[in-house]
């Protein structure tokens, strides 16, 4: 069943927000499950309504509902000050590093303006293969608690990256969808954000439009044919974008987006640069297409729970993006770059 047909039966169900208390006895009537005395190596796979029998690890039942309904959330002060220290510690030395470099490389993702004396990175890539510290965060750290409440019980790990969006003038990342830069079988996939500095709305924050993530799925091909990461002018007037949610907060505040959902970013028009930590995760029958989508190492790895013996298929078509498989640089590259070719 397509993911927007089986929300329309969830909702239709009684699970919606509006329909709180109903919802609130259905629960009730469903004890949780346990990994044990569930069988997803049968013939089930990990849908929203077998993800909620689940007993939650740190959402609430009613968070992990309005995720399902609207595609994302917002946790304000999710991480605690400790975790922050020990990653700043190592984004310092990141970026104290790339003050030896005049270009991007596989690693440092370089604004065209970034020099030694003024260093100011787009991207540091896949964090998680470069680091024992954001290894740890990414496998083991509080996020892939919420991944679990809301893809588990089996998780798998994707990718990772860290999009600082630098003070005065950071690049805009223009409204997309996720999921067709890394095609998968379904659309469990999940980004986790957390913002290292806090972030209001002058630094370009995350912005979300709820419900999307039911919508349909955009073709990011430019006109000639080739990749441009965007959803086209001519198709984004088919979004609601008053109802954009922008999704700001305090440092430790961690954002969740769906892969359907459409979402982008401003200009950072401030001083302060804005360091995004992202982490992708998908259910355990989750598998990634076409050459997976990205280079990271560890991508496909499963982080909690069984393997899957059964993969799980949505019926609905995903676009398939070109063969990156060697070399990505970011989606800051490739929507400049497609923006300098128009001029
Ligand atoms: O950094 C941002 O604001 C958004 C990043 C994003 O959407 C992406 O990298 O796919």
């Amino acid at each position: 069943m397509p993911y927007a047909c089986f929300l329309s039966k969830f909702i239709r169900a009684g699970f919606s927000q509006e329909a709180g208390q109903r919802g609130g006895a259905v629960l009730a009537a469903s004890p949780a499950v346990t990994d044990n005395d569930f069988d997803y190596f049968g013939d089930s796979c990990m849908k929203p309504e077998d993800i909620l029998k689940f007993e939650p690890k740190v959402l609430s039942q009613e968070q992990r509902e309005f995720y399902f309904e609207n595609g994302y959330l917002l946790l304000e002060n999710f991480i605690d000050n400790a975790w922050l220290d020990r990653l700043w510690q190592v984004t310092n030395s990141f970026i104290e590093k790339s003050r030896e470099l005049s270009k991007s490389d596989q690693v440092f993702d370089l604004d065209p303006s970034h020099s030694a004396d003024n260093p100011r990175l787009r991207r540091i890539t896949y964090p998680a293969a470069q680091d024992p510290v954001y290894e740890e965060f990414a496998f083991r750290g509080p996020i892939v608690d919420l991944a679990e409440d809301l893809v588990g019980p089996s998780v798998k790990y994707h990718h990772s990256k860290l999009n600082f969006k630098w003070a005065d003038g950071g690049e805009e990342v223009k409204w997309h969808q996720d999921i067709q830069f890394w095609p998968h079988t379904n659309y469990s996939p999940l980004t986790i954000g957390l913002y290292l500095d806090d972030v209001d709305d002058e630094m370009g924050p995350m912005g979300v439009v709820p419900g999307s993530h039911r919508g349909e799925i955009f073709d990011l091909y430019g006109d000639k044919g080739d990749w441009v990461g965007a959803i086209k002018d001519r198709d984004i007037a088919r979004v609601d974008l008053d109802k954009v949610v922008w999704l700001k907060g305090p440092k430790g505040s961690v954002t969740i987006h769906n892969c359907r959902m459409v979402h982008g970013s401003m200009i950072n028009s401030s001083p302060r640069s804005r360091p995004l930590l992202l982490h992708t995760y998908s259910s355990g029958d989750a598998l990634p297409l076409r050459g997976v989508g990205t280079t990271d190492p560890r991508c496909s790895e499963l982080i909690r729970g069984e393997p899957a013996r059964w993969v799980h298929f949505d019926e609905e078509p995903c676009l398939i993006p070109p063969d990156w498989s060697k070399g990505y640089t970011s989606i800051f590259a490739l929507q400049q770059e497609e923006e300098a070719a128009a001029r």
